[in-house]
């Protein structure tokens, strides 16, 4: 059995994009389980750049089946225009499976999405606008709209008529703005049901014969674990499951159906959005690591906020994820610095605290306790061996590996594929 899941050890944006990118062209299936076009990554094939929000990766790949599982939520529109990129490069678009269970994101969880951020004021999550949060919510209240309903005509016309009802009454009554037009959402959806319809299957069924089959599946993480439902920083949070749990739930398979699970780690720490961030560096150094490392998002083009490794974050990681291997991104960004400090504990109040506190108030007033390392200043963009990295490089991965308990498998020193260090 070859299965792999890949996940975002801290906020979202580790580089999972690259080691996806590298295990999907060997892949057979490559599955998308959480979340929706709220995630984004690019990839380069032919010197061109695909910006892929909701398509798994394994598109660019003409042998691998791509699966939008039932833990997605799907939004139509997104999906047919990331199809329409991909055909007008000639990239076949017929390998991709939408699961008949994933609930559908309409126009008036976008609405919402915006209008209750809005409302929030100071207190503003940071969310992508993109319905995401409003569609789950449907989910779990038990009204929400699937793509098996979204396809059937006379169903879908039911269930959106009441949907715009009840949400139109929301829309009006608690942010006075203007009510949607069912005429106008029902006409454009059905165009869009018949467009998907050729894709829509019970994906469950098609992973679990491919594993039974011995096939490569690859389960694509999006976002990253501080920014799960359960075990990130609520609420500033999305709304799914990106831990490695939610592969299961998401896609329709048993856990031990997953044998390795790779947790993407950044060699340092950012994240998008508002929420605690005990290592966040709001000075020269975070600027300096920002432009170096680029840390602006792919979908919004927010700047990211940066701060130093925090190695309590991360081996929380590692024990709601399990991992079974790192690979530790970014690591030549950090070239230049002359002293690095690790996070080894959170101060609080007179304590020190080392487990990832579930808290918010206790979150915010913990202060890191670093230990300092030396830094490296040797261009480190061509290693190709660990032994390559000057040694300050190696002990501050060593440092990381003792640290959170989980060996670190491989290492990125540069964007291109051949920049990427392995170790067994
Ligand atoms: P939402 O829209 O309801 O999911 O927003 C809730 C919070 O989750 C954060 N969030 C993200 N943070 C980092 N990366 C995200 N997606 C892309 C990725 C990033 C990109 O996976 O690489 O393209 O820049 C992502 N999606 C949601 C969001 O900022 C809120 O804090
Ligand atoms: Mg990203």
């Amino acid at each position: 059995m070859s299965t792999i899941a890949i996940v975002g050890a801290q906020w979202g944006d580790e580089g999972k994009g690259k080691v996806i990118d590298y295990l999907a062209r060997k892949a057979d299936v490559v599955v998308r389980a959480q979340g929706g076009n709220n995630a984004g990554h690019t990839l380069v094939v032919n010197n061109k750049k695909y910006s892929l929000h909701l398509i798994p990766s394994g598109i660019l790949n003409p042998d691998s089946l791509n699966i939008i599982g039932n833990g997605v939520v799907f939004d139509p529109k997104g999906f047919l225009e990331e199809i329409d990129m991909l055909k007008k490069d000639k990239i076949p678009t017929d390998k991709i499976k939408i699961s008949d269970r994933a609930h559908a994101i309409f126009p008036y969880h976008k609405k919402i999405d915006e209008l209750s951020e809005n409302a929030r004021g100071e207190n503003k999550i940071g969310t992508t606008k993109k319905g995401i949060g409003p569609c789950y919510i449907d989910k779990t209240e038990r009204s929400g709209i699937r793509v098996c309903d979204l396809i059937d005509e006379d169903i879908f016309k039911e269930k959106l008529k009441k949907q715009i009802q009840s949400k139109n009454e929301i829309i009006q009554k608690i942010y006075n703005d203007t009510p949607l037009d069912f005429e106008k959402i029902y006409n454009e959806y059905t165009e869009y049901a018949k467009e998907i319809k050729k894709y829509v299957a019970d994906t469950s069924v098609i992973i679990y014969d491919a594993i039974k089959e011995g096939k490569k599946v690859l389960f694509e993480g999006a976002q990253g674990t501080l920014l799960d439902l359960d075990f990130g920083t609520y609420p500033y949070v999305t709304s799914s499951h990106p831990t490695s749990g939610g592969f299961c739930i998401g896609s329709g398979i048993g856990p031990n159906m997953i044998k390795d699970v790779l947790g993407i780690v950044k060699a340092y720490t950012t994240r998008v959005g508002k929420g605690p961030f005990v290592t966040e560096l709001d000075n020269e150094i975070g600027e300096k690591i920002r432009i170096k490392g680029n840390e602006f998002g792919t979908t919004t083009g927010r700047a990211r906020r940066c701060g130093w490794f925090d190695s309590v974050l991360v081996k929380y990681s590692c024990r709601v994820n399990g991992f079974t291997g790192i690979s530790l991104m970014l690591l030549d960004v950090l070239t230049g610095f002359e002293k690095i400090n690790i996070c080894v504990g959170y101060k609080y109040k007179d304590k020190i605290i080392n487990d990832f506190p579930a808290s918010l108030e206790i979150l915010e007033k913990c202060e890191p306790v670093y230990e300092m390392l030396n830094g490296w200043t040797e261009d480190i963009s061509s290693a190709k061996t660990f032994n390559d990295l000057p040694i300050n490089a190696q002990n501050y991965v060593k440092r990381i590996e003792e640290l959170i308990g989980v060996k670190v498998k491989m290492i990125s020193v540069g964007p291109n594929r051949d920049q990427t260090i392995l170790r067994e």
